[in-house]
């Protein structure tokens, strides 16, 4: 009895912490709208000229392109220049090589860098965690 409580817990707290990360699974989608949650990768170094939002973590950013971008290259990898956290709480690490590797620029709950912020580490992202 003892043990199937605290299974129970266990069950409800990883509940919680799963909608506090991601927000409600419309908001979380993958769909073209930075929502709460979401980290977001721009084309241009202002937040604008395509958009990629993620909920969970990607290890490869290849298969992926910016929505709303009408450039010549829309594909994200080693091509965003302005990165969003909409997490309450929070950190996303944006790493250089794909599976989380090489450099990386951690980004707080609720903050931004912008082109010029990026700096060296503009269009040079591959991949992203939650941590
Ligand atoms: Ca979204």
């Amino acid at each position: 009895m003892g043990i199937r409580f605290k299974q129970g817990m266990v069950a409800v707290a990883l509940a919680v912490v799963g909608v506090l990360a991601l927000g409600s699974p419309a908001q979380a989608a993958h769909d073209g709208h930075c929502g709460g949650g979401e980290a977001c990768l721009y084309y241009s170094g202002a937040f604008s000229g395509g958009l990629a939002d993620f909920g969970g973590d990607i290890a490869n950013y290849t298969n992926y392109s910016f929505f709303h971008c009408s450039a010549s290259n829309c594909g994200l990898n080693d091509n965003a220049a302005s990165i969003r956290n909409l997490s309450s709480f929070i950190t996303v690490d944006f790493c250089v090589d794909s599976w989380f590797r090489g450099g990386e620029v951690g980004l707080d709950p609720l903050t931004t860098m912008n082109g010029s912020q990026l700096g060296g580490w503009r269009n040079r992202f591959s991949s992203h965690y939650w941590i």
